[in-house]
């Protein structure tokens, strides 16, 4: 079974977009099962075939450990870590070709500590892929751009899976602005010279240095615009994931 992991930001749309694209997947007839990992998630805009909720909720390990929101979400990374065994099972039982993975708003807590490395070798890193998720109310400046893109590139390279970076929310700027971010990520604009024109004072060179490493080790990658409410853009995800999987060949579509 693929795996496909949605990661990033707080806020960044996530959930959404698992929503969304689970839903494009079974419109356009292919298997498809999600599993929520945040054990902290409210309202859900999805129902989940496998919840960690079951096993570990946030407001309780509040109550038992007597920690607040913060620390209870590093205690429950942890337990989600340790309960991994459990959740295999039903992934096992599942009838689906594709699971869509959705993760806590945390990034670091999956990016940094040893529960997310746990994670994804338990989902076996040879069948998954990283969903990286970004918004445009983080990355349309020059420098929120290279910060989005640092993270992006902690993420793949600590796992060491392949990884697409996704550009959410793509309804909420206009076309010129999305197109002026397409650019930087594939360096056909000049990111170079937009970050020496932004007034960012100290933040500026901070910037300009991080760029320079991170094209050093060449981490700019082509992003995937995406709206999940105009469900703009989640084609060309699955487009990427047989990529991925069946370099390019779509199975699905040449066995029906
Ligand atoms: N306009 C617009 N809003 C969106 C889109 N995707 C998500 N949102 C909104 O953005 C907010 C956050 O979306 P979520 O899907 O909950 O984001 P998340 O990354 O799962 O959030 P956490 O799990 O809390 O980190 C919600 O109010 C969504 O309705 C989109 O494509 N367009
Ligand atoms: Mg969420």
């Amino acid at each position: 079974m693929n795996k496909i992991v949605f990661v990033g930001t707080a806020g960044a749309g996530k959930s959404t977009l698992t929503t969304a694209f689970d839903q494009w997947m079974h419109d356009n007839g292919h298997d498809c099962a999600i599993m929520n990992l945040d054990p902290g998630a409210e309202e859900m805009t999805y129902e989940p075939d496998i919840d960690i909720r079951e096993w570990v909720r946030l407001e309780e390990v509040m109550r038992d450990y007597s920690l607040g929101p913060n620390g209870a979400q590093i205690v429950a990374a942890d337990l989600l870590a340790l309960n991994m065994d459990k959740l295999l099972d039903p992934i096992e039982k599942l009838d689906a070709d594709y699971l869509l993975v959705d993760t806590p708003g945390q990034l670091e807590l999956f990016a940094y500590r040893q529960s997310g490395k746990v994670v994804i070798d338990r989902l076996g890193a040879d069948e998954t892929v990283l969903a990286f998720v970004t918004e445009p109310g983080i990355c349309k400046s020059p420098g929120g751009f290279v910060s989005s893109s640092m993270l992006f590139a902690s993420v793949s390279f600590r796992f060491e899976i392949p990884a697409l970076n996704i550009i959410s929310k793509t309804d909420l700027i206009p076309s010129e602005e999305l197109n002026r971010i397409l650019g930087w990520a594939t360096e056909e604009s000049g990111l170079y010279d937009d970050l020496m024109d932004e007034d960012l004072r100290s933040a500026k060179a901070f910037s300009i240095e991080l760029y320079k490493a991170l094209q050093q080790v060449s981490a700019y990658s082509e992003m995937i615009p995406v709206s999940s409410k105009d469900r703009f853009g989640l084609e060309d995800i699955y487009t990427r994931i047989q990529d991925i999987f069946h370099g390019g060949e779509d199975l699905d579509r040449r066995i029906s």
